[in-house]
């Protein structure tokens, strides 16, 4: 499969493919309790009953005024969903439940350390801890509907009753991945225009209280570079009334959310009544450039996506325990954390630390204690558990019922480890393929009546109709065995909407390569554009190769190639720098970068580091490269592009493609020397 540009190396190019597998069956156990167990559900979806069949997912909400045009296309690709219709967010997850379970968990928190207990948050304490926390946004802090608000908040209760506070004022919220950097938070604060940030000042991972409000300053400070200011910062402490940093409070700007609340208990705030059409957040992500894409996600249609994926492919009931043990800082955790549990009114767990601290069973100690029933992760997650405690989970008696995976293809072997050894051969698997701009499930088997197939995510999920197009549009038809560009050919209410601050952009991306007609506003002639390869097996289940774009996957982490290289390219000695994927074992891509210096400059260790420095102040540790080649050029074409595609190829042991066209073509024998031998 080719790409956008011939320079480019993607990784759908480096993986691998493995052959088709034979089919799982439910357990009956599963199917006799499903929400969706009749598939007269199929019928009720199928394409002539587009865009209506939708209807089904958003009369799971409350309305407020019920809407009057289910799909407008009349500002096509940018799709309209359930126009006229107004509600709010925060309602539909937390208000609606108070007269039905007051009492349940909503959610239960599980900190570390390990002999910290477990915290339960009934829908009533929810409710007045989102109350409280929002009446002090709009009155101290000054927000409102249509603000955008930014976190910088790691996996504690306080995340969640921030997002929901936001969406009861109908203000946008905008939450970065604790691990990111504060130089990345800080660009993503300017981009948003976000006044206030809202963090916290430490938080636990591998049993260590890590410095969280460092980051702040460096957010504000980085913003204020792109010549933005924050006004306000709210921090919650992690132990309130014992500040966990030694960065002093900013006069003015800083202030401990546990000083201010105080004055704000009690009070009440009426749930703004929003458009469907209204943003509800907005969540980064990376893209083809340095500059980060903001998805924004809409509030009727995303809540409706979310609700109805969650209740028949989560297959979610109130009286669960369910576990997905995600990052609320990426879409998974908005979706299937938050908002699609929440909006069921079940009971929903979230973590702080990770599966390896104290040890590898704290995964399944958790789920025995919590009596989970319904488990979620990524196959980066298996795979490691698999590696540092096989056993593990045959030591521990919980029972779930179903197991999700998200963020990665997952191998087949890994995928027989979680159905066998995690779920003990007593739950179904869902392997859902989406991203971060398609707010829910794209990809994935209805679990009581659609078998499973390991490495396959399967069919397009309900109201989804996928296709794979060659690079001059021809569909590239089921069982062919050839891989192509997957795409979505209708709209759905999930999708995200624009690109904050970038329409253009947007349609460009997602939209250009594939559309028939730039004036039509008939959804047949703009197919989305997903981003990824896959093949289509005869029997139309999916299997995702990875990305087609100058993006890596690393660990279920979106890393842009071109946010690797501009990171690089900020340390004095680097004239020029190239980000690749490799396969890795656990984390199923790496990145390795290869670089180049500025002449008179010596290599040494400390430029390797100072590139791997630069790194992890631009974007986080998360971004690590796992090498950093020092070369005396690059390949380049005669046009002067770096050919990351044969730097790729030595990396990966892998055929280099011609490269008889290139203007210095002896380099490539030098690197993969230097390379291949200390690898
Ligand atoms: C939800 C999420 C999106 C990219 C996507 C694809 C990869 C996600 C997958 C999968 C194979 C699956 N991806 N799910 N690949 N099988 N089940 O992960 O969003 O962070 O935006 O990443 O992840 O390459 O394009 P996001």
């Amino acid at each position: 499969m080719t790409t956008e540009r011939s320079d480019n190396v993607s990784e759908a190019q480096i993986a691998v493919h493995w052959r088709e597998e034979e089919y799982y069956q439910p357990p009956a156990a599963f199917v006799g309790q499903a929400n969706a167990s009749d598939p007269a559900i199929l019928d009720r979806f199928a394409e002539d009953r587009f865009p209506e069949c939708f209807k089904e997912y958003a009369d799971l909400l409350d309305w407020d005024h019920y809407w009057h045009t289910t799909l407008d296309t009349s500002e096509a690709p940018f799709w309209k969903w359930f126009v006229g219709g107004r509600l709010n967010a925060c309602h539909n997850c937390v208000d609606r439940h108070l007269a039905t379970r007051p009492n349940q968990a909503a959610m239960i928190w599980v900190p570390e350390p390990e002999d910290a207990d477990p915290v339960a948050i009934t829908y009533r304490e929810l409710w007045v801890r989102v109350n409280e926390f929002a009446a002090l946004l709009r009155d101290f802090a000054g927000v409102k509907a249509g603000d955008r608000v930014t976190f910088h908040l790691p996996m504690v209760p306080e995340l969640p009753v921030a997002m929901l506070a936001c969406a009861r004022l109908g203000a946008i919220h905008s939450e970065v991945f604790g691990g990111f950097s504060g130089t990345a938070c800080g660009e993503r604060i300017a981009d948003s225009g976000s006044d206030v940030l809202i963090t916290m000042d430490g938080y636990y991972r591998n049993g260590e209280l890590i410095d969280h409000k460092i980051k702040a300053d460096e957010a504000c400070e980085a913003a204020a570079k792109h010549g933005h200011e924050v006004g306000t910062v709210l921090i919650w402490r992690r132990h309130p009334g014992r500040y966990a940093s030694d960065r002093p409070m900013v006069d003015g700007r800083d202030h401990f959310v546990d000083d201010l609340l105080p004055d704000y208990r009690g009070q009440r705030v009426a749930p703004e009544s929003m458009p469907a059409e209204a943003p509800l957040f907005l969540m980064y992500t990376s893209g083809t450039t340095g500059r980060p894409k903001g998805c924004q996600h809409s509030t009727g249609g995303y809540l409706a996506y979310v609700t109805g994926t969650s209740k028949y492919y989560q297959d979610i009931h109130p009286d669960d325990t369910y576990w997905c043990a995600a990052d609320i800082g990426w879409i998974t955790g908005h979706s299937y954390i938050v908002y699609g549990p929440l909006s069921l009114g079940t009971t929903t767990v979230l973590y702080e630390g990770v599966p390896t601290y104290p040890d590898p069973g704290r995964l399944w100690r958790i789920a025995e204690r919590l009596g989970v029933t319904t488990f979620h992760t990524a196959p980066t997650t298996i795979r490691m558990l698999r590696k540092l405690g096989p056993d593990e989970p045959t030591k521990y008696h919980y029972r779930f019922k179903h197991m999700t995976t998200v963020g990665e293809p997952i191998e087949p072997e890994v995928w027989r480890w979680y159905h066998q050894v995690v779920g003990k051969g007593e739950a179904v698997v869902v392997d859902t393929w989406w991203q971060t701009e398609t707010g829910g499930f794209m990809g994935t088997t209805l679990p009581a009546l659609q078998p499973m197939k390991p490495g396959s995510c399967g069919p397009g999920a309900l109201g989804i109709y996928p296709v794979i197009y060659d690079e001059v549009g021809e569909v590239v038809e089921a069982g062919s065995g050839k891989a192509g560009n997957i795409c979505i050919r209708n709209p759905w209410p999930g999708i995200f909407q624009t690109i904050w601050g970038q329409p253009e952009r947007f349609k460009q991306i997602y939209y250009e390569r594939y559309n028939r007609d730039p004036a039509s506003t008939d959804w047949h002639d703009w197919p989305y554009l997903a981003g990824d390869g896959a093949v289509e097996a005869a029997d139309g289940y999916f299997r995702i190769l990875g990305r087609i774009d100058d993006v890596i996957n690393v660990a279920g982490h979106r890393l842009g190639t071109k946010e690797l290289e501009s990171a690089a390219l900020t340390v004095d000695e680097i004239a020029e720098a190239a980000a690749v994927p490799v396969m890795d074992e656990l984390r199923g891509r790496a990145v390795e970068m290869y670089v180049s210096l500025k002449p008179g400059m010596t290599a040494s260790p400390a430029v390797q580091d100072g590139v791997t420095a630069a790194i992890e102040r631009e974007i986080g540790k998360i971004a690590r490269p796992t090498q950093v080649w020092i070369v005396p050029d690059m390949p380049k074409t005669r046009s002067g592009k770096i050919m990351r595609r044969v730097i790729a190829g030595i990396s990966n042991f892998a055929d280099v493609g011609d490269i008889t066209t290139l203007a210095n073509p002896e380099i490539v024998a030098d690197i993969r020397h230097q390379v291949q031998r200390e690898k």
